[in-house]
Order: structure tokens, then C-alpha cells, then sequence
């Protein structure tokens, strides 16, 4: 039998994480013959709630599960953790600017960060999700210095996955004949959904593509697709934030398909002109546990506009914690 796997997964008791738990112990990110060991971190206000999860957890009798471990301190945690899903953070509460959102998570995932930094394994691969989950990830890999810096990434995968519905659905072919769509940015509205590498059914997409549509209706459509889904459900994204969890780690720990890409938000290393060290969602491939990004995409000026637009803005949150950055 293979030694388990530590998994912790901040935020726990939270509805992305409900939705992501029962799917780790179902084998769906590690196959189902790797045993698990869960870590969950909540608040402590939140424990109560966690322990009802870890009930549920146990009643599975998830032949997987081996052990779970709840507690309010990372430093517990995040102990020995081959993979970390950062998910918990504070939402915005009403009147509440961006900025100050920005301020209230900045402090969390710096704590995070030390923790990581002091008890997880030293390949410890980190996943942000929580939001502003660039500038969250940037924070938690400044404040882990004896960590590879390569480790640590915030999901844009939820964007991509939705991106490429959308081209499948406005060309009515399956998902699957989709291919090389980007997210490059920010997690945010200002993230720049592009299709100028795409492929449908193996074709340009923007030769099968009206540009009105690209530009009029599925960017913006991707751009605020999580608000329009707060809208409509009434609750922010969840059972697909969790999906584009799995599907991020698995295609970073197993790679990327053979003739496509994914999008993942990693340190910039000043790839297409991007300020490096900046958390920055870039198109890249994946093999043996480690990413690189897709080089010589060529970057017209409609491109080049979107991306200055969502760089200056992780420049201003950048500015905004850099009191939190070592
Ligand atoms: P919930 O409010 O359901 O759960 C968040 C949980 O985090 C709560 O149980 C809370 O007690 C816990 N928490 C707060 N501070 C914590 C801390 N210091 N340590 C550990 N746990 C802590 O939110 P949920 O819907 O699960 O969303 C979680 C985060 O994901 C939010 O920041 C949300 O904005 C973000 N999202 C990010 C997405 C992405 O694509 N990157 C998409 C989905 C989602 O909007």
C-alpha cells in the first residue's frame, strides 16, 4: 500500500471546500489507490461546524481515508502537507471596498505562509483559491522563504473552465474539441480571456469566431461570470470553484494533454513582458510535477492593452500589501 498523501485544505468548513473534500476521499485527484490523510483549518468559531464535516467525512467509509485532522492552527495543519489548498478567507462584508478585502486576507495568508513555511513537506505544491487570490498567494510565498517559490500558485482555472464552455456552447461542439484558451491577469474582472490561440476542433477559433462576439459578449461574459452566478444561485461559485481546484492540482502533480495547455496563476519570471514576481495567470504546460510557460505566442495590440490593464492592477495590490512582502 502507498504511503498517504497530507492534504490540508484551509477554510474547511466553507461551502468550495464541502464541495472538494468527499471528492479528495472519492480518489478523484490522486486515483484510487493513494490513501489520504486530511488537514483542515478553520477559524475558531468555525470548528463546531468542521466537526459535523469531519462526521460526514468518516461516515463515507472512504476506503481512502485514513486519517482526518481538524484544528485552528496552520502551524497544526499545514504539518508534513504534500499539497495545500488555501480556500478560507473573509468574505466582503457590506460596504466593504476591495481595497479593504485586500487588507483583512493580506493578514491571513501571511500567517499561512510562515506556517507553511515551518511544517509543511519542503515540495509542498500550494494552491490559492481564497480571494484576492493572486495577491494572497503572493503574500503566502513571500512570508515562506525556505519553500520553491515555483510551489506556491492562485486558481484562474475556474475562468479557463468557464471560458471554454463558453466557445463550446457558441459553437455547439463538446468541450473537448476546445483547446489552448488563456486566462492571463488577475483573478478579477479585469482578467483577459483570450482566444487568439484557441483552437475549435483543431481550427483557429477566431476564423469560426465573430469578433463582435469575442469581444462584446465573451469576454466580458468571463470576466463576470462569478458575479452573475451570485446573482442567479444567490451563493458565490462552488461545486465548480472545487471542480477547478481538482482539476488545477491534477493537471500541476500528473500534466497537461498532449497537443494543449491550461492557465495557471505563478510567479511572473517577466515571460511577455509581465513586471516579474508578480502572481500573474500565464498559459503553461505541465509535465513531471512542474510548469513551464508556453513561450513565443505572438501578442497583438488588442492583447497587449488587456494585459497592461490587469498587470497594473496586481501592481496596485501589490503596492497596497507590501508591507506583508519580505
Ligand atoms: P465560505 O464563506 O463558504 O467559506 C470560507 C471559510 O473560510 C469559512 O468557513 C471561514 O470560517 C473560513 N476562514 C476564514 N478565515 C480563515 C482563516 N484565517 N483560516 C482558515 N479558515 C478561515 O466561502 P467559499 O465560498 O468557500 O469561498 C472561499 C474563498 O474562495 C472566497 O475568498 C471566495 O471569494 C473564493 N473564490 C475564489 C475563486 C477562484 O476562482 N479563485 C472562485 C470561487 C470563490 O469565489
Amino acid at each position: 500500500m502507498k504511503t498517504p498523501a497530507h492534504i490540508a485544505v484551509t477554510g474547511a468548513a466553507g461551502q468550495i471546500s464541502y464541495a472538494l473534500l468527499f471528492r479528495l476521499i472519492a480518489g478523484d485527484l490522486l486515483g484510487d489507490d493513494q490513501p489520504i490523510v486530511l488537514h483542515l483549518l478553520e477559524i475558531p468559531e468555525a470548528i463546531a461546524g468542521l466537526d459535523g464535516v469531519k462526521m460526514e467525512l468518516i461516515d463515507c467509509a472512504a476506503p481512502l481515508l485514513h486519517d482526518v485532522v481538524v484544528s485552528d492552527d496552520p502551524y497544526v495543519a499545514f504539518e508534513n502537507a504534500d499539497l495545500a489548498f488555501l480556500i478560507g478567507a473573509k468574505p466582503r462584508g457590506p460596504g466593504m471596498e476591495r481595497r479593504d478585502l485586500l487588507r483583512v486576507n493580506a493578514d491571513i495568508f501571511a500567517v499561512q505562509g510562515r506556517a507553511l513555511n515551518a511544517s509543511a513537506k519542503r515540495t509542498v505544491k500550494t494552491l490559492v483559491v481564497g480571494n484576492p487570490a493572486n495577491t494572497n498567494a503572493l503574500i503566502a510565498q513571500h512570508n515562506a522563504p525556505e519553500l520553491p517559490p515555483e510551489n506556491f500558485s492562485a486558481m484562474t482555472r475556474l475562468d479557463y473552465n468557464r471560458a471554454k464552455s463558453q466557445v463550446a456552447m457558441h459553437c455547439r461542439c463538446p468541450v473537448s474539441e476546445i483547446k489552448r484558451v488563456i486566462i492571463w491577469g488577475n483573478h478579477s474582472t479585469t482578467q483577459y480571456p483570450d482566444l487568439h490561440h484557441a483552437l475549435v476542433r483543431g481550427k483557429p477559433a477566431l476564423d469560426k469566431l465573430e469578433w463582435d462576439w469575442y469581444e462584446k459578449d465573451f469576454i466580458p461574459t468571463v470576466q463576470n461570470r462569478g458575479a452573475v452566478v451570485i446573482q442567479t444561485r444567490g451563493k458565490s461559485s462552488a461545486a465548480s470553484a472545487a471542480n477547478a481546484a481538482l482539476d488545477h492540482m491534477r493537471d500541476w502533480l500528473f500534466g497537461t494533454p498532449a497537443g494543449d495547455w491550461t492557465s495557471m496563476t505563478i510567479l511572473s519570471d517577466g515571460s511577455y513582458g509581465v513586471t516579474p514576481g508578480l502572481m500573474f495567470s500565464y498559459p503553461v504546460k505541465t509535465e513531471n510535477a512542474r510548469y513551464q510557460i508556453v513561450q513565443n505566442l505572438e501578442i497583438n495590440e488588442f492583447s497587449r492593452n488587456r494585459l497592461q490593464i490587469t498587470e497594473a492592477e496586481l501592481l496596485a495590490e501589490r503596492e497596497a500589501v507590501r508591507h506583508l512582502l519580505r
